[in-house]
């Protein structure tokens, strides 16, 4: 009778919330509880999965060696946490990179650029048999972001993962009722080949959506399931962790009503697809008041095999009491496409600067070209990641572009401005997504569109540039001292030289970003740290071992 009454009580709940309250732990029943974080270890190492029926060796990242998975485990905390996560490198498989390095993507670092990520911009890789301790405060984020390596293209072999910050409890007012790792959603493209032995700029065999997939000509693999129940509300939180398509994703009979774009919430917006690109993000609510069914979610790339035969580009979304079998369901035509002129910010609506094309404090347009020896430059110059970080360079006393390295890739800025970066769309490989560290930008001129928007700009931190014709145009305040690293998200174009360095308040970065003291490269603990400001140490040798103790020597 007790339990019969427990269980009439919880049904009557209007709402539940899956992250009720701290501690960080979700109750029991979600599809996985294995999220990490604010503090663990994260351990990258090797390991022959087969997520779409074909076996081969991945470089995964797991709480421990023997927990490795794709995508990697979810890191979650919520806003205001300190997080430490010790990256521990455990690489073997010498067919691929064995050395790596982690971005949290979205996370602004600020007062922790050292703790970025981009190998030759804020480190050194991480070489096999040590770690690195990543040290760095969430003090006012909160949203959907991810992780990946940020080494060459390590990342396209598995190296990738979901990374989610929570408002605390009483910020929420959600327009849903579930919202916990069954609600993440994963994108992204697979090769059975290793990176390193691929194509320069290769085409993916399959479209993963959480993990699973199939490839034309492979067996029937099982496919992702997302499990509701009717008439609940659920807050998915869509990531693309694509290597390089992008994607029109869609759910069978269902609208998703758009409440978040790249760690930001924004007025909902209703829409009946997505296209989303490499490293984007959205959350959206799902009213699952359909009949009980199975209905495809579907992701359907713009490079490699298209379309949805045999269950490629697809997962299931099961109502609870559907059959254990596959969707009949078909797609209808999308009158609702999401158009990111449509997206606002919930709050701090405006750009920032003065409301008038190239009427900011400074204007710099981007020009991005593909030569005939197979490479990108951007303003003419190739990035190729410096044997000295970004970072140390700036530390070290490096104080102007001329100074910086590599050559013509490192742009000044000076602090509390308003940047404005144009960059016109259409060089080979199009459609870009260009993304920036450090920053989320305010994109007062999107793709497929001429007209400027200084009001409410969607504000995100990867904005497809577009073809031809367009001239994708965004706006940031320089409040973050560091070098920020500014490239396509898509991993192989980036790998080629489609990147760029801004190194932002350079007078203030020793100060501002102080290393932290008492970290090694062989790092094994995850406890707070004591920091020193750099300008403390007035030795330049002691500066030195201090660098290379946080592995920011030469690369
Ligand atoms: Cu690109």
């Amino acid at each position: 009778m007790l339990s019969f009454l427990t269980l009439l009580a919880l049904h009557s709940l209007p709402h539940i919330l899956a992250y009720p309250q701290r501690p960080h732990r979700p109750p029991a029943g979600g599809v996985s509880s294995g999220a990490i974080g604010p503090s663990s270890s994260l351990v990258i190492a090797n390991k022959v999965i087969s997520p779409d029926g074909f076996n081969r060796s991945a470089v995964l990242a797991g709480a421990s060696a023997s927990s490795l998975s794709f995508p990697g485990p979810v890191v979650r905390g919520y806003k205001g946490d300190h997080f430490a996560m010790n990256v521990i490198d455990q690489l073997t498989d010498t067919t691929m990179l064995r050395s790596t390095s982690i971005h949290w993507h979205g996370i602004f670092q600020r007062g922790s650029a050292y703790a970025d990520g981009p190998v030759g911009v804020t480190q050194c890789p991480i070489t096999p048999g040590n770690s690195f301790l990543y040290d760095f405060r969430v003090p006012d984020q909160a949203g959907t972001f991810w992780y990946h390596s940020h080494y060459l293209s390590q990342y396209c072999d598995g190296l990738r993962g979901a990374f989610v910050a929570l408002r605390a409890y009483t910020d929420a007012s959600p327009s849903y009722d579930i919202d916990d790792e069954s609600t993440i959603l994963t994108v992204g493209d697979w090769y059975h080949g290793p990176a390193p032995s691929l194509a320069a700029i290769p085409e993916a065999d399959s479209t993963l959506i959480n993990g699973k997939g199939r490839f034309v000509g492979g067996p029937a693999a099982e496919l992702a399931i997302v499990n509701v129940v009717r008439n609940r509300r659920y807050r998915f939180r869509l990531v693309s962790i694509s290597c390089d398509p992008n994607f029109v994703f869609s759910i069978d009979g269902h609208v998703m009503i758009i409440i978040e774009v790249d760690g930001i919430n924004v007025q909902p917006l209703t829409v009946d697809s997505i296209q989303i690109f490499a490293g984007q993000r959205y959350s959206f609510v799902l009213n699952a008041n359909r009949p009980v069914d199975n209905y495809w979610i579907r992701a359907n790339p713009n490079v490699g095999k298209s379309g949805f035969a045999g269950g490629i580009n697809s997962a299931i979304l099961r109502y609870q009491g559907a059959p254990t079998a596959e969707p009949t369901t078909s797609r209808s035509p999308f009158d609702n496409p999401m158009i990111e002129t449509r997206l606002s910010p919930l709050t701090n609506h405006a750009a920032p600067g003065t409301a008038r094309v190239g009427a900011a404090d400074v204007n710099i347009n981007l020009d991005v070209n593909f030569l005939p020896s197979g490479i990108f430059t951007v303003n003419n110059a190739t990035f190729t990641p410096p044997n000295v970080p970004v970072l140390l360079q700036l530390i070290s006393g490096a104080r102007t572009a001329q100074d910086l390295l590599p050559s013509g890739s490192v742009y000044t800025l000076p602090r509390n401005k308003v940047i404005e970066l144009s960059i016109p769309g259409g060089s080979a490989g199009t459609p870009h997504p260009i993304h920036l560290h450090g920053h989320a930008f305010s994109v007062v001129r999107s793709a497929g569109s001429t007209t400027y928007n200084y009001n409410n700009p969607v504000k995100r931190d990867v904005v497809n540039i577009g073809d031809a014709g367009d001239n994708v145009t965004i706006r940031f305040t320089t409040d973050n001292a560091g070098p920020w690293i500014l490239h396509c998200h898509i991993d192989w174009h980036m790998v080629l030289g489609l990147s760029v360095v801004f190194a932002e308040d350079v007078p203030a970065v020793a100060s501002q970003d102080p290393l932290p003291l008492g970290t090694s490269s062989v790092q094994s603990s995850t406890g707070s740290l004591p920091r020193t400001p750099l300008e403390d140490i007035q030795s330049p040798d002691m500066r030195l071992i201090l660098a290379q103790t946080l592995n920011l020597t030469l690369c």
